[in-house]
């Protein structure tokens, strides 16, 4: 890859203390990602969970759980030193948003953007589907702020409305943003369900996506490689809120712990788990709840993320 990894102690604060250094070739040396809590993941998971329970079981499109979850993101965003802004849409009769949270600084022509979806299916709260990839972002996008890194590029992240509806959200915001805007966005990562009870580790493929993402991919694999788990590659086409953004020409990646799908005899071998039975058997059930997530597979998958917005954004060593 280009890359020599080294070991090095910085007096900089003891959140940055220990880390491993990154050092692109002929670049100045940038920072590795830390470890993401994962209880703190958890912990706004249980805030997503809270909130379906006070609202009807759910966190819908149009339904009051919905709204209470974006401003529940929304709060903590805002309190962290991000600058949010809701872009408010209509789908099936009813009033829905995206949250978009911008990190201020770095290159605004060129930004890095990660997404999630917020909204559940009627039938449950959704806290794999996709609690999981939206607590994930929130406490990235907190350990961005508390260690207050100033990445070369720009950083944003979205919360999507209506991805249940059909990527709705996702399809307003990129259709909806004037042209030059859209052109500073030079790449997107999404990710949908990161927790699945009975997971599998897939990365999306860069096959037949926008010139780029296979860079996207790589940045994505690497935690996985480096852990010794072996990773899949998933065409997920059509099936989450990349697809707007791929068809806008940007450069996309994601990642994926499985739903609906079996798990095979030789998936189970190398993931462990259990063959036979889906990724996730309560996939748009009411039964995804707070338990109906492996912490195993979530804490892999938030360093991952991690990892990847860490190297592609190029976080400097000298945090100023
Ligand atoms: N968002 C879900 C869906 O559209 O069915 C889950 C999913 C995410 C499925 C990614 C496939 C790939
Ligand atoms: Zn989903």
């Amino acid at each position: 890859m280009g890359r020599t990894r080294t070991f090095t102690t910085l007096a900089v604060g003891s959140l940055l203390a220990g880390l491993i250094t990154v050092t692109p070739a002929s670049a100045a040396p940038v920072l590795a990602a830390p470890d993401i809590s994962v209880a703190n993941v958890q912990a706004h998971q249980a805030r997503l969970q809270t909130i379906a329970n006070q609202n009807g079981g759910n966190r819908a499109h149009g339904r009051p759980g919905f709204r209470a979850s974006i401003d529940f993101v929304q709060g903590q965003l805002n309190a962290a030193g991000y600058t949010t802004r809701l872009v408010q849409f209509t789908s099936n009769g009813a009033t829905g948003w995206d949250l978009i949270a911008d990190w201020p600084g770095g290159d605004g022509n060129n930004i890095l953007m990660s997404g999630s979806h917020l909204d559940s299916v009627n039938a449950g709260p959704g806290i794999n589907d996709n609690g999981s990839g939206s607590a994930a972002l929130l406490e990235i996008a907190l350990t961005v702020s508390r260690m207050n890194v100033h990445p070369q590029r720009h950083l944003r992240f979205g919360w999507w409305g209506a991805e249940e509806l059909g990527l709705v959200g996702s399809t307003f915001y990129v259709n909806n943003l004037a042209r030059t805007e859209r052109a500073k966005i030079k790449g997107y990562l999404n990710f949908d369900m990161l927790g699945s009870p009975n997971p599998g580790y897939f990365v999306y493929d860069s096959a037949g996506q926008p010139t780029g993402s296979t860079t996207l991919q790589h940045a994505l694999e690497a935690h996985f490689t480096a852990l010794g788990v072996p990773t899949e590659l998933i065409s997920v086409g059509g099936r989450s809120d990349h697809a707007a953004f791929a068809r806008a020409g940007i450069p996309t990646g994601g990642l994926f712990t499985g739903a609906e799908v079996i798990k095979t005899a030789a998936q189970a071998q190398k993931w462990g788990g259990t063959s036979g039975v889906a990724f996730d058997r309560c996939y748009h059930r009411s039964c995804d709840t707070s338990t109906n997530v492996n912490v195993t597979a979530l804490d892999r998958m938030v360093d991952a993320v991690a990892d990847a917005i860490w190297s592609l954004s190029g976080v400097p060593v000298a945090a100023h």
